[in-house]
Formats: C-alpha cells, sequence, structure tokens
C-alpha cells in the first residue's frame, strides 16, 4: 500500500499580495500603493460615477470616437472575439457590440460572438458579464479575473484560444495608469497570444491645455476625491490596517516633466498607521502617498511604446480637439 502523502503545511503563510504591495509601496522615498487598489465595488461605482462628471472628458470623448470608428473595424474585421482589458461596466463596449450586430456578426448558437471581459474589479465584473449577457442573448461572455499588472497572469486573458479574427480593446486610457516600461510589458503579453489577424484597440488620452487636464482629476463635485480616498478604505477593509482616510486630502496636479497627472493623498496630521502583518507606519503632517498616475501622451510617444512591444498602429483618430486618440495596431510578424 503506498504510504499517504502527509499534508503539506505551510508554516510561514506567504502575505497576500496586497500587504506585499503596501509593504513595498510604504517603504519608497516617495510613498505609493498601486492604483487597482482603487477598485473595490464601492471604488468601481465612484469611477462609473467620474466618468459623467462635466469635468471628466475623457468618457465622452472616447465614446463618440467608437461610434465613429466601431461601424469600420466591425466591417473590415470582422471580430469572432472581443476581448477587454480592465472592462469595468462595459458601457462604451456596447458600442462596439452594437457595431458588430449591425453588419451581422454571430451573436447566434452555432458559432457564437464571445466576449472576454477582464477586469481586478470581480464583484462589478460578474455584474457587468451578466448584464451584457441578457442585453446581448446568443453572446458568449467569458468573464476572467485578473490583474493585468501581473506577469504571469496573461494566460488567463490570451486570446489564443479564442475564434480569431479577435479584437482587445484596451478603452478609457486605463493603459495611462501604468508607468511606460510596465505598460510596454504588458502589451508584449497581450500581443504574444495575439494572431497576425488580430487587432488591438486602444484609447489615449493626449497632451492638452493642463487646465482642462487637471479640473477633469479635480472636480468640483469632489467625486474623485472619495475614489482617490476609497483606497485607504480599500486597504484597511482587506488588511484590518487603521488608516484615517478622513485625515488625507485629495491632490491631483500634472507633472509637466513626466507627462502624466499624478494623484496623491496628503497627510494633514502626523499619524501612526497601524497595518497588521507590517506594523506601524509613521506618516508625517504634509507627506503625501501617491496613488495613481494618469499618462498624458502623444503619437510619437505611444508609437514608440507600441513598436517596443511589438505593434504598428494602422489607424489613429482624434476628437476635433485632438484631445484623445483611438488608435488600432497591428501585431508586427
Ligand atoms: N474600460 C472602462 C473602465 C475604465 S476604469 C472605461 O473605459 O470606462 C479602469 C478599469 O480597469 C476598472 O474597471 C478597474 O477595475 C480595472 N483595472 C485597474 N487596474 C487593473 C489591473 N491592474 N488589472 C485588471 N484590471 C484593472
Ligand atoms: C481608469 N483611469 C484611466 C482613470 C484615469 O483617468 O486615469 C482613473 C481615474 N483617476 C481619477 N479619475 C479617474
Amino acid at each position: 500500500m503506498r504510504e499517504a502523502s502527509p499534508a503539506v503545511v505551510d508554516a510561514a503563510p506567504r502575505e497576500s499580495a496586497m500587504l506585499a504591495d503596501v509593504r513595498h509601496g510604504l517603504a519608497q522615498p516617495q510613498k505609493e500603493l498601486p492604483p487597482k487598489y482603487f477598485y473595490d465595488r464601492r471604488g468601481s461605482e465612484l469611477f462609473e460615477e467620474i466618468t459623467r462628471l462635466d469635468e471628466y472628458y475623457l468618457t465622452r470623448t472616447e465614446r463618440a470616437l467608437l461610434a465613429r470608428v466601431a461601424p469600420r473595424l466591425a466591417r473590415t474585421l470582422r471580430p469572432r472575439a472581443l476581448v477587454e482589458l480592465g472592462a469595468g461596466s462595459a458601457e462604451k463596449t456596447r458600442v462596439i457590440l452594437d457595431a458588430m450586430r449591425a453588419v451581422g456578426a454571430p451573436l447566434a448558437d452555432d458559432a457564437p460572438l464571445t466576449y472576454v471581459p477582464v477586469d481586478v474589479s470581480a464583484a462589478f465584473l460578474a455584474e457587468t458579464a451578466a448584464r451584457l449577457g441578457a442585453i446581448y442573448p446568443g453572446l458568449r461572455v467569458v468573464p476572467v479575473v485578473a490583474d493585468l499588472a501581473d506577469e504571469d497572469a496573461a494566460g488567463a486573458f490570451a486570446p489564443r484560444a479564442l475564434a480569431h479574427p479577435v479584437l482587445v480593446a484596451f478603452l478609457g486610457s486605463t493603459i495611462g495608469n501604468f508607468e511606460d516600461d510596465a505598460a510596454v510589458r504588458l502589451l508584449r503579453r497581450v500581443r504574444a497570444g495575439m494572431a497576425p489577424v488580430d487587432r488591438l484597440l486602444l484609447g489615449a488620452d493626449l497632451v492638452k491645455d493642463v487646465a482642462v487636464i487637471e479640473a477633469a482629476y479635480n472636480d468640483r463635485l469632489g467625486v474623485t476625491a472619495a475614489f482617490n480616498r476609497n483606497m485607504l478604505h480599500v486597504v484597511n477593509d482587506e488588511l484590518g490596517a487603521t488608516f484615517a482616510p478622513d485625515a488625507f486630502a485629495h491632490s491631483a496636479f500634472f507633472n509637466a516633466a513626466a507627462g502624466r497627472i499624478e494623484m496623491h493623498l496628503v497627510a494633514t496630521a502626523d499619524q501612526c498607521v497601524l497595518i497588521p502583518g507590517l506594523g506601524r507606519v509613521a506618516i508625517r503632517r504634509g507627506e503625501s502617498i501617491r496613488t495613481e498616475v494618469s499618462n498624458k501622451y502623444d503619437r510619437p510617444r505611444l508609437a514608440r511604446m507600441l513598436g517596443a512591444a511589438g505593434f504598428e498602429i494602422v489607424t489613429w483618430e482624434t476628437d476635433p480637439a485632438g484631445g484623445y486618440a483611438l488608435l488600432t495596431a497591428a501585431p508586427c510578424a
């Protein structure tokens, strides 16, 4: 008789990914926390509110561009599958799905069109998937909970296993929330799973009047401030930490040298924050935690990044003011 293998006892359980991120981020000279931690259910809802703000031009501008670009894309590419990175509520995605339906995309049982929304915000993603499934009967919806920044997670959303052509959509200028080198690595992972016929559809916010950009991240109603502070609620909830979110002021400004908005939470008083598993962290009055960068590009910078990831820009559309770009890119052999 074979001996039963001994149970594996993990004497020193690995710390959670969030604890590791918090440990790393708070040890930096400029304290920082990764923006993916904005997005619990409340954070995803606050982002949806942001998209409806007067000052937040990004969403409505991209929607108008999609209305222009999607019909042609549906007609010429005739995608069999749509993978969407950082799908969120997938509100704008409906413009693409409607365009596919209008050109007779197979939203039927024999060869169903597949939609793969990818997001870290698990509960919100499940609702998005259920809603789209109800709106588009015949659409095969395969939600994937994954961290786009995770170097090992690409397999989870690789287009390889899908029917081609695959359209990979990365909308909302979420690419801007990654540093350029991390964005290139992410695009490279996406590229690795794509066939030559597949296309990337990328939305990217462009450099423009600084006042316009800064207003989008400093809205009068304070929704962006609440979104920013939500990260501390998320960390408190998940790790049992004792951040006092109200003791941090929202700050968002354009860093011209880096070509990006930076969002910070600035301590309004000296604090000693207990983070179980990490200990007590002193945060001095006036000290900030950077919670997000939101890069604002120009075409050469995007072309450089895409080129470094193995893509070539095929089409490039901007709004009349030239403030936002929606581009398609093809994988280079
Ligand atoms: N695409 C939508 C939502 C943009 S908000 C739009 O254009 O309006 C950014 C989305 O990306 C959120 O839904 C958030 O949960 C998700 N997200 C942010 N960082 C992520 C990461 N590292 N991995 C996966 N999803 C992420
Ligand atoms: C999701 N991402 C593109 C948004 C942005 O504009 O960088 C997140 C956001 N941060 C503040 N407002 C919106």
